[in-house]
């Protein structure tokens, strides 16, 4: 009981707990770049985000990279996040929360996924193949 506690109270260094988990034994690439790729579209959105219950995020992934590249998108505890994955190349597109969430993706194929995030906090969505990180999703209590 004590230790579910202090992980609710700390979900950032739980956050970095689990995006640490999945960077393997170097580390040292998978630096989340800060504030400089958040878009402003995400800011404007209240009216818009009224029409449609949830989040839905569109993914797309080559060889070249996923788009988008560690956008921030805010969502809140329970709310259902839609993740629409189309890709070029064999992948898995791997979502960090408590439980986690896998999406895996084959060259041509378009994957829609839908789950909820029940605790605050940030959570990494990245691509295992690349090690890319496609969205960070801040999770709003
Ligand atoms: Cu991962």
């Amino acid at each position: 009981m004590i230790v579910e506690r202090r992980l609710t109270l700390l979900p950032a260094a739980v956050a970095l707990v689990l995006a640490a988990a999945c960077g393997g034994t170097d580390g040292s690439d998978a630096t989340p770049s800060p504030e400089s790729s958040a878009s402003p579209s995400a800011a404007s959105g209240a009216t818009e985000a009224a029409a449609e219950p949830g989040v839905r995020v569109e993914i797309t992934i080559t060889e070249d990279g996923t788009t988008p590249t560690g956008d921030r998108v805010d969502v809140g505890v329970g709310e259902p996040v839609t993740l629409v994955v189309t890709s070029e190349v064999t992948d898995e597109v791997h979502v960090h929360s408590d439980p986690e969430v896998s999406i895996d993706v084959a060259p041509g194929e378009t994957v829609e996924r839908t789950f909820t995030i029940d605790r605050p906090g940030q959570v990494a969505v990245e691509s295992h193949e690349s090690g890319a990180t496609i969205l960070q999703l801040v999770v709003q209590p």
